[in-house]
């Protein structure tokens, strides 16, 4: 048996539970063969978890790019943190070029411990170049926000307009992760266009959520790669993060990882 082949264009998580390193766990884990292609360096200074953040020269990014497409192929491809205007808009036109056959798009804006945008002038860019292209698209309430032009998504009847907004740049189904904002249950909405399918699951209180979204794109990125369904992967890929969430711990001071290992642990 052969695995399926899988990418992630994403960043490098130095700390190891979130962005490439957070992927090719997974990836493992769901019993795909992961590639990367590294779009930037964060470095997280050990005082205050303040972040350091490096972008990866454009040539390189195109010469990773090309190991992979025309050079290898792959089943899907994910995309992670993407950090420049530029690199967005070149990344954006190496999947077109490639007709990726499954695309998820992780639309990362913030790491977890910082509470602004990281890079805001890039949500236009997301927007205009890399939605379009996108079999799924996966933001977390915050991103949600930024993406629709929506604010205080905190009722169920809210997060499916906003996810009505996003679907009308383009992509094919959008899946919002919802998991703080009700205060009895865990959630993620996922819509195809036609219905809204929501995942409630209990909540799982004060755990360490570092790397949780990621984690969760990456998963969608494998099932797809495996055959399975839109709404089938983000079902597993709300289980692995869920079980993942449970063993999640304490890595230092400042952030904890979730235990990739904690699913297939259970089973
Ligand atoms: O969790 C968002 C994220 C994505 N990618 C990289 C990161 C982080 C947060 O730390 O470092 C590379």
């Amino acid at each position: 048996m052969i695995p399926k082949k899988v990418l992630t264009i994403a960043g490098s998580d130095c700390s190891g539970g979130a962005g490439i390193q957070a992927d090719l766990k997974t990836f493992q884990e769901r019993d795909v063969y992961g590639m990367s292609v590294l779009t930037v360096l964060v470095a997280m200074r050990p005082e205050d978890w303040g972040h350091i953040v490096v972008p990866v020269d454009l040539e390189m990014i195109k010469n990773q790019f090309r190991t992979i497409f025309p050079g290898t192929g792959a089943e899907a491809a994910k995309t992670g943190m993407l950090p420049t205007v530029e690199i967005i808009e070149t990344v954006a036109g190496l999947l077109k070029d490639a007709k990726v056959k499954h695309l998820v798009i992780d639309p990362v804006m913030v790491c977890k411990g910082t509470t602004e945008a990281l890079f805001p002038e890039n949500t236009k860019a997301m927007i205009d170049h890399l939605l379009p292209l996108a079999e799924i698209i996966t933001p977390n309430t915050f991103e949600a926000e930024q993406l629709s032009g929506m604010q205080n998504l905190d009722t169920e009847e809210k997060i499916q307009d906003a996810a009505k907004r996003i679907m009308d740049f383009g992509c094919k189904n959008v899946v919002i992760k919802a998991a703080r904002v009700f205060p009895d249950f865990s959630a993620d909405l996922l819509y195809d266009g036609n219905s809204f399918h929501w995942i409630k699951d209990e909540k799982i209180k004060d755990c360490w959520t570092h790397g949780a979204g990621c984690t969760f794109s990456a998963c969608i990125t494998a099932e797809l790669a495996k055959g399975q369904t839109v709404q089938q992967a983000c079902q597993c890929a709300h289980d692995f993060v869920h079980a993942g969430l449970k063993k999640s711990f304490p890595l230092n001071k400042h952030v904890g990882p979730i235990y990739h290992k904690a699913l297939s642990k259970l089973v």
